[in-house]
């Protein structure tokens, strides 16, 4: 089949709630993708930051092949014998005491709604159904009636109420609208490090911690969304450290199984997780050997390859190239590590048509509402690399 007739037939027989570019892609290989008409692409998009080790790592999926001939799934009601190795080695790599294994990252977002507001009712003493959760304007979070329900776009909510109550919103990188919001029934405070879908928004220089110090004053879990942030995107194992801060819980997923297979897990430095007894939450994916075998070798390529490392290097260099690019339609570039958004002008006609542009040029990415380019490539990404994508963006650019 060529690609206008998957088009057709995905087009006729799915769900339309994604309108993706017009490729079709059968291969991928480190930072490059192919098309069914042979076609070769730069990655730009990562699938929003769950291939940070690159397409199709061998050894996560010689890990993925392996654990497969041997054991894929037993339930949580028996014990296999890679879930605690996989607790050990994250908890080691992240400094964290515990771990709640999921599988998407929406559903680690539930999980930690669930713990905290259940802390704040046994351990902190607010009154039941009291708990409120803050949150920021611009979040994502996941695409769960809870979640959606404490998003600010419209159209992410739009005809889907109603919806759970409990949660405050906020202005993003505001600390004292943050002060401002905590009451006695404040339970968390769930936030992203640097927003992704918003747009890469950075918040100021210590906001973070201001955040952490407001927490701690007042007896609230600092939860921080490091879904897409974290794993070495930003630069840095978690996002967190470009403040110097360890959240109380954090939320990882996508790159935790390099997109091998759905993981995602909530990792806490605090008593929360405690107050979880058995029986009371789970799912039947969860901590499954197979899961936990991927995970594994995806955080030790991590490692091994020194992938955060390069991820600083080559987003430094990404985004000062960028920068001295020579391209009127662009207002703003921000970014930090390989995590890195193109704000264009609003009369300069659109993300989406830069993006088809840039698909043209065999560079994959995606727009972010309607006026900004995310370019996130996998971590393994060289200088070659980035100068062979800087060109397509250069000329795209030029082209006006
Ligand atoms: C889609 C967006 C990105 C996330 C953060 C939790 C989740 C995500 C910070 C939920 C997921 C994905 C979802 C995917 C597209 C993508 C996305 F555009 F939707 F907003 F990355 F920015 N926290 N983000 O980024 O994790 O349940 O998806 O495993 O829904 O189309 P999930």
């Amino acid at each position: 089949m060529q690609t206008k007739e998957f088009i057709e037939l995905e087009n006729r027989l799915g769900a339309h709630n994604y309108k993706p570019l017009d490729v079709v892609l059968t291969r991928g290989e480190g930072i490059w993708v192919w098309d069914v008409d042979g076609r070769r692409y730069m990655d730009c998009l990562s699938a929003y930051s769950a291939v940070n080790q690159g397409h199709c790592h061998p050894a996560i999926q010689r890990a993925l092949i392996e654990q497969a001939g041997k054991l894929t799934l037993t339930s949580r009601a028996f014990r296999n014998d890679q879930l605690a190795l996989f607790y050990r080695e994250l908890c080691e790599l992240t400094n964290s005491h515990k771990v709640l294994p999921m599988n998407s990252g929406a559903e680690a977002v539930e999980t930690v709604i669930k713990a905290v507001r259940k802390w704040g009712y046994t351990v902190k003493g607010v009154p039941e159904d009291q708990a409120e959760i803050i949150v920021c304007a611009n979040n994502f979070h996941g695409r769960t009636i809870t979640i959606v329900g404490f998003s600010t776009d419209e159209g992410s909510r739009r005809d889907f109420g109603p919806f759970a109550p409990g949660f405050k919103i906020i202005p993003y990188g505001d600390a004292e609208a943050f002060a401002r919001a905590i009451t006695p029934n404040t339970v968390g405070f769930l936030v992203e490090p640097i927003q992704g879908e918003a747009g890469v928004i950075i918040p100021p220089e210590g906001y973070l911690r201001r955040a952490k110090r407001l927490c701690e004053e007042n007896d609230i879990v600092l939860i921080l969304d490091e879904i897409q942030t974290g794993l070495g995107r930003t630069g840095k194992l978690l996002a967190e450290e470009h403040e110097g801060i360890e959240a109380d819980l954090t939320l990882v997923g996508k790159a935790l199984s390099g997109g091998f297979y759905p993981v995602s897990a909530v990792l806490s430095n605090k008593e929360v997780m405690d107050v979880l007894r058995p029986g009371e939450h789970g799912s039947t994916f969860g901590g499954n050997p197979l899961a936990c075998a991927v995970a594994r070798t995806a955080l030790r390529v991590l490692v091994e390859e020194d992938l955060v490392a390069n991820a600083a290097a080559m987003g430094d260099y990404f985004l000062a190239e960028l920068r001295n690019l020579d391209a009127p339609p662009v207002r703003e570039i921000r970014g930090r590590g390989l995590m890195i958004g193109i704000e264009l002008h609003a009369e300069a006609g659109g993300a989406r048509t830069y993006c088809q542009k840039l698909m043209a040029e065999g560079l994959l990415c995606k727009e972010t509402h309607d006026h900004i380019i995310r370019i996130a490539p996998p971590l393994v990404i060289g200088k070659a690399d980035i100068d062979w994508a800087l060109e397509k963006v250069a000329k795209i650019f030029a082209a006006g």
